[in-house]
């Protein structure tokens, strides 16, 4: 019985996906407010299990679930949030509603 159990556990952590991690270069980044808005914009999408931005080396960190989602999506994702992404440009019109300290040079001219 308790093999049975062993093996059924074993399918459900199976179930659960393959994980991976990626390093976004996101190099628009200005402040913790931006590092917020990518952080709980990305808990938003399908797949992402966590985020972390780092504004020292202006990358971003994704932990997501490698059948819910991808790169390409996840890139799409920061860049609808007025960010870019690796090669992926900022959306215009989400870069244009972003707060004046979070515009590329905004935290020059305060
Ligand atoms: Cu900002």
């Amino acid at each position: 019985m308790n093999f049975v159990i062993t093996i059924l556990s074993f399918l459900i952590i199976a179930c659960n996906g393959e994980h991976a991690t990626i390093s976004v270069n996101t190099p628009t980044i200005q402040c913790g407010m931006c590092q917020k808005t990518i952080e709980v914009g990305l808990k938003k999408i399908a797949g992402v299990n966590n985020s972390t931005v780092d504004l020292a080396t202006k990358k971003t960190k994704v932990i997501y679930d490698i059948e819910k989602t991808d790169i390409k999506s996840i890139e799409k994702a920061i860049s609808n949030l007025g960010y870019q992404a690796n090669e992926q440009l900022a959306d215009p019109t989400s870069y244009e509603s972003l707060p004046a300290c979070c515009k590329i040079g905004g935290m020059d001219h305060k």
